[in-house]
């Protein structure tokens, strides 16, 4: 299978501009399309399996049925949707590389930490490589799985803490996930209200409607934001969300992140970098092909 080649010396700033001067959309969500496409970075990388080299954020997979139509994924078509003029505006620019620049983009421009990032991504040309579904996180388990899941993509228990730091932003959708609401009070500003809600709100279950429980989202936590009443948008926890606080091991994170917000987006920026570079092999020349694929395909 040939490769859709990358560029390695475009202009990556200009790129940066455009895709800032397209956050903010006054009628999607809260106001910024920066949650989803943050999303659509973490799930185009978070398909990585360390044993096998396989998945991760090179090849664009998501443009493909086998990738882009696996329900975890749904509502990420609108990601990519909102990113497609920038990619015709910078034809060069490959799919893998746009769309972990989209999340390193919205994060600092939403008050996150300024994430290291380089280009070099090639994408698939067919869809031979897919990794198969079923690898990305479910918000409806716990602790457990979470660690199945990250330990699988190589992340230890303070990554898979500080990455989950990023439900700061953004919120669920009942046709996407099932689940329902934001997680803090202001969902476009990256901050580390997250972990202060986990230990602060008094959470309690509630359960879901039957549209979103075909969907597998049964309950989840919910609270009344802090200082509001009824009438105020309940905020939300998954169960694996909460899990954080369950488990002695996340919790002790969970209250330093809490504690201190520097910390956080030191630890989150170094995650966040690591997180898009899985599956990227780069040769000498900078650009990341798929020789590895190719060999756990041999070898499979
Ligand atoms: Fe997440 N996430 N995520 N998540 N996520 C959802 C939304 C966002 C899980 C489940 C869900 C990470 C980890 C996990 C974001 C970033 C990250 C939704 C709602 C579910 C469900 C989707 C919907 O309905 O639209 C689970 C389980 C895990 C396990 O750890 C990680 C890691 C990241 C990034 C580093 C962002 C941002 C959103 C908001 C998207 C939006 O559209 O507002």
């Amino acid at each position: 299978m040939a490769a859709q080649p990358t560029q390695l010396t475009g202009d990556f700033d200009a790129v940066r501009r455009d895709i800032e001067a397209i956050l903010k959309m006054k009628d999607y969500d809260d106001g910024s399309i920066g949650p989803v496409l943050v999303r659509l970075a973490w799930h185009a990388s978070g398909t990585y399996d360390a044993k096998t080299n396989t998945g991760g954020s090179v090849g664009a997979g998501m443009r493909y049925e086998a990738e882009g139509g696996d329900p975890a994924n749904a509502g990420l078509q609108h990601a990519r949707i909102f990113l497609e003029p920038i990619k015709e505006k910078h034809p060069w620019i490959t799919y893998s590389d746009l769309w972990t620049l989209g999340g390193v983009v919205a994060i600092k421009a939403m008050g996150g930490p300024l994430i290291p990032w380089k280009p070099g991504r090639s994408d698939f040309s067919d869809d031979s490589y897919i990794p198969p579904r079923g690898r990305l996180p479910d918000g409806a388990q716990a602790a457990d799985h979470l660690r199945h899941v990250f330990y699988r993509m190589g992340f230890n228990d303070q990554e898979i803490v500080a990455l989950s730091g990023a439900h700061n932003l953004g919120r669920c959708h009942p046709d996407r996930s099932g689940f329902k609401g934001p997680w803090v009070v202001s969902p476009i500003r990256f901050s580390n209200q997250y972990y202060k809600l986990l230990l602060k709100l008094n959470w309690k279950k509630k359960d879901l409607p039957r549209d979103s429980a075909d969907k597998g989202a049964s309950w989840q936590w919910v609270a009344t934001p802090p200082g509001g009443d009824d009438e105020d948008e309940e905020l939300m926890m998954l169960p694996t969300d909460h899990s954080l606080i369950e488990d002695p091991s996340f919790r002790e994170w969970v209250e330093k992140y809490a504690e201190d917000a520097k910390l956080f987006h030191e630890h989150f920026s170094a995650v966040f970098a690591k997180l898009i570079e899985l599956g990227v092999y780069r040769d000498e020349d900078g650009i990341a092909r798929f020789h590895h694929l190719e060999k756990a395909a041999k070898d499979a």
